[in-house]
């Protein structure tokens, strides 16, 4: 690492979180900031409304006091008239951050967008406000950067990283300018892969006959598809995040990664193992709520024996592998039932739709439920008081009749309380009422496998249509305890360049399935041996069938659902326990090594 060098790290989602690059980046702060320390600051788009919550910015006083080359970038930009803000990031590593409010120069716009098309061949069609704000954003970042390079820090080199497209959009106007800084561009997934992906189901035997303008007019994403090859091309140091990127790199952007920059995490362990096991149980617990609330109402089963499984992520239903995950439970399902082995599965899909409410029978069951347990608890503490005193008085040693303790206001209750409750309605498999229930992918698969959640299913259904929240009032739990709480994650994507589902499951010690079109299941195969007794479980799709892939993690979950506690106890240990191998203290040197390339191109 060049001890003189400073690094701009600039990406669309610092302090604004909308999906991935947000985990990478802010995952990443504590291993950066350790490397690099004062020498490093973000940049992105200021949005008073996302920051709110997580940025801090210094006042008029700090800012005209700070002695370091970023606080005097933006001091030299307020001077020219420009609204930009120096504050600190709120996440762990506390990082210097810069945002710039992009909407200041929408009265430039015009020359902005002519500027890109003179220039670089970029039209921007009327009307399309992301890529104004994109636009509006590069124009902005490309001139903080060249404060920072030309009137602050010489001759301190800086390496400017960006993140995307929507950043990148800043890179080829720095070269035409001559800027000295030294650019790294990321690029996460290639737009038109991800689109062709979503159309085509032989996207991977098509990749190397695509002709990459057609198609980008075809989808309509010409403009953001020109800005990621301008970006690619304009960078010294060009970078992707897996092996599988690498080749949409080279067939959709012409250009072949001179990197690959593995996406990690903040590891975060715990001393002892039981910890983590018993954050296990006890978010199980909060799960068995839910499961009483939804499915008790019709028929009950030994929660003590039912595995739960899941799946997140945003709703790609083919490329995120939903279609083969909901096969291979079908077919699961058939073969529990025919072995007659004991359990159940429950399977939450947890993604998100646009629905108009949660369903109103889905909310009423956990408000029934929770009068149950109130119900239950005031006869506990009635029964405890009375049989302490029978107890003491008495001067037999039998138990005396506990029902006769109870009021009858409480067993008139109890009873109530039931009857309402209990019903013959099979437990929905959704639980928000969706604007467009009729044409949702995932609905019509378990209509037509008849996967309705009957008593007779092995394999429960559970769609959540949004993200689980602490907020929420049928889990009322963060995500990551969600995850702890259950078996396994399935995510056998078929596009996924990266994929950090699989990981943040391993992370906490909970086992996973990924497939070897994903991103980190490519990484795990190379670079993890004897993965699959760690817990890490890798479907093979690459120049597989549907059919047998679906096989394939059939047996899979077959195979774990056969575990007997023990083993999965063990299991867990063996997960958790790798964890350490996507630390970011880890992974950070494939970075490094990428601002040290970049140092030696100009
Ligand atoms: C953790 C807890 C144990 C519990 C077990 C259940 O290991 O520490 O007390 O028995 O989880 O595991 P299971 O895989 O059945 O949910
Ligand atoms: C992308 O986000 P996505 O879910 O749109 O970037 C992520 C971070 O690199 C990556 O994990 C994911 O696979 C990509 O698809």
């Amino acid at each position: 690492m060049a001890p003189d060098a400073l690094l701009v790290e600039v990406a669309w989602e610092v302090c604004n979180q909308v999906g991935g690059i947000y985990t990478v980046i802010r995952s990443k702060v504590p291993a950066t900031v350790q490397g690099w320390d004062d020498r490093y600051c973000l940049l992105g788009p200021y949005f008073p409304h996302q920051a709110q919550g997580e940025f801090e910015p210094f006042d008029e006083h700090q800012l005209s006091t700070l002695n370091d080359p970023f606080a005097g970038a933006v001091r030299k930009m307020r001077s020219y008239g420009y609204d930009v803000q120096l504050g600190v990031w709120l996440v762990t590593g506390r990082p210097r951050v810069v945002l710039i409010n992009p909407f200041q120069v929408y009265d430039r716009l015009n020359n902005i967008k002519s500027d890109l098309w003179h220039n670089h061949g970029i039209p921007t069609p009327e009307g399309d406000d992301l890529l104004h704000q994109v636009e509006a954003f590069g124009h902005l970042a490309k001139i903080f950067i060249q404060t920072l390079t030309g009137e602050v820090v010489p001759p301190q080199r800086v390496v400017a990283h960006f993140h995307e497209w929507m950043t990148g959009v800043a890179i080829p106007e720095l070269r035409r300018d001559q800027v000295p800084a030294h650019l790294v561009f990321t690029t996460h997934a290639t737009l038109l892969g991800r689109y062709l992906a979503m159309n085509d189901p032989n996207f991977y035997d098509h990749l190397m006959q695509v002709s990459w303008l057609p198609e980008a007019q075809h989808f309509n994403i010409e403009t953001a598809v020109r800005i990621e090859r301008a970006a690619a091309h304009g960078s010294h140091v060009f970078t992707t995040v897996s092996e599988l990127t690498v080749r949409e790199c080279i067939y959709l952007l012409d250009r072949i990664p001179d990197a690959v920059l593995p996406n990690g995490l903040n590891i975060e362990r715990f001393v002892a193992l039981h910890e983590f096991q018993n954050l296990h149980q006890q978010y199980k617990s909060k799960i068995h709520e839910f499961v009483m609330a939804h499915f008790f109402q019709t028929y009950s089963f030994d929660l003590d024996n039912t595995l739960y499984m899941f799946t997140s992520g945003r709703y790609e239903y083919h490329n995120k592998g939903f279609d083969l995950t909901l096969e291979a439970l079908a077919r699961l399902n058939y073969r529990i039932q025919q072995n007659n082995v004991d359990g159940q599965v429950v399977m939450f899909f947890i993604t998100k739709r646009p629905f108009s409410s949660i369903n109103p029978g889905v909310l009423q069951n956990r408000a029934v439920l929770d009068e149950v347990r109130e119900t239950c608890e005031a006869i506990e503490r009635q029964v405890g008081e009375r049989l302490f005193y029978a107890a003491a008085a008495s001067s037999e040693h039998r138990l005396p009749d506990l029902s006769s303790m109870v009021d009858d206001y409480w067993k008139l209750r109890y009873r109530r309380t039931l009857q309402s409750w209990k019903t013959h309605i099979l437990p929905p498999v959704i639980t928000h009422n969706l604007y467009d229930d009729q044409n949702d992918d995932i609905l019509n698969f378990l209509r037509r496998a008849n996967m309705v959640n009957n008593q007779h299913d092995r394999v429960k259904i559970v769609y959540h249509p949004d993200f689980v929240s602490p907020s929420s009032p049928l889990f009322g739990m963060e995500y990551g305890q969600f995850v702890r709480g259950c078996h396994l994650g399935i995510f056998p994507s078929y596009y996924e360049p990266w994929g950090y589902t699989p990981l943040e499951c391993v992370a906490r010690g909970v086992p996973a399935i990924t497939s070897d079109l994903s991103g980190f299941g490519d990484y795990v195969m190379q670079t993890v041996p004897e993965h699959e007794d760690k817990g890490i479980f890798v479907v093979q799709r690459q120049e597989k069938s549907f059919d047998e892939a679906a096989e394939e993690l059939t047996n899979m979950l077959w195979d774990f659902v056969l575990q007997n506690r023990r083993e999965r106890i063990t299991q867990r240990n063996k997960v958790e326990s790798s964890a350490d191998l996507f630390d970011w203290k880890n992974l950070r040197v494939h970075y490094d090594r990428a601002y040290a390339l970049a140092l030696e191109r100009i």
